[in-house]
């Protein structure tokens, strides 16, 4: 691995902020491509985060920091992962389902899709089944939802049927994900798509675009 992209990694695995936007910038100034800092600078460290999490070694105090560094470095790298100027091919309400409060991947993805030339609603996290359901009704075409903890994947379900009774679910495309989010589990709840990261969710969305 190149020296920086080391850095990037140790940066949010120590939870260092500043060092983690530092080492972005410097990584992007020598020509390393975006999703390569991403994908084995950022992504990587989180996932040794979540492990050492599940050894005991790692506690909710330093998810939290690595987490906040993970958002500096990202805050760094978005302009490279997102085109300046646009015209939008559709509209994405993104959120993070009740109950979850994960939303660096749903950032991830939100990013992703507007490089991919949509236009975003991003709810946040802990988003109501009735809050997707009013941004189907304000115009969204696509209902995009992250769900990070085994336990709040029921809400994808209780989402899409709430769309249903809503009388909104034949004019969006559900697209789903998260990590613990699979291929049969978004068919079995109805879901139109699913995605294992960020950018095959903006390919996906994209299939959609006539
Ligand atoms: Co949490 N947490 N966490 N956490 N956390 C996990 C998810 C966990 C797997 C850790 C572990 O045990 N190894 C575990 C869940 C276990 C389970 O459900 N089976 C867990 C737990 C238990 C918890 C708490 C319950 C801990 C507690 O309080 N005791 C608690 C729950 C809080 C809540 O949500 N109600 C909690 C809290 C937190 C923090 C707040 C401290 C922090 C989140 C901060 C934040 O997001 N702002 C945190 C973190 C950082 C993690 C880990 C370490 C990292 C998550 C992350 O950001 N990954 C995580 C361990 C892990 O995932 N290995 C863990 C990087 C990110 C880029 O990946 O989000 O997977 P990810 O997104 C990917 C793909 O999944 C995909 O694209 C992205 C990549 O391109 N994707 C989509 C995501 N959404 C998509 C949507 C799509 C398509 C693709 O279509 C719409």
């Amino acid at each position: 691995m190149q020296p920086v992209l080391q850095e990037i990694y140790d940066s949010i695995l120590n939870g260092q902020q500043k060092v983690s936007s530092v080492k972005v910038a410097q990584a992007l100034a020598e020509g390393i491509p975006a999703t390569t800092i991403l994908n084995e600078g950022m992504v990587a460290a989180m996932g040794e985060v979540g492990r050492l999490f599940e050894e005991g070694e790692y506690f909710v105090p330093e998810m939290l920091i690595a987490a906040r560094a993970m958002q500096s470095g990202l805050a760094v790298l978005r302009p490279a992962l997102v085109q300046a100027d646009f015209k939008p091919i559709g509209k994405v309400a993104a959120g993070t389902v009740k109950g979850d409060l994960h939303d660096i991947g749903k950032n991830l993805v939100c990013m992703m899709l507007e490089g991919a030339s949509f236009e975003i609603m991003d709810l946040g996290t802990d988003v109501s089944p009735e809050k997707f359901v009013e941004a189907a009704r304000n115009g969204a075409d696509y209902i995009a939802m992250s769900a990070l903890l085994t336990t709040t994947m029921p809400n994808m379900k209780t989402t899409i049927e709430a769309l249903k009774t809503a009388g909104l679910r034949d004019r969006v495309k559900v697209l789903v994900g998260g990590a613990p989010v699979t291929d049969s589990f978004a068919k079995q709840i109805g879901a139109d798509g699913f995605a294992p990261d960020a950018s095959q969710a903006a390919r996906l969305a994209l299939s959609y675009v006539g």
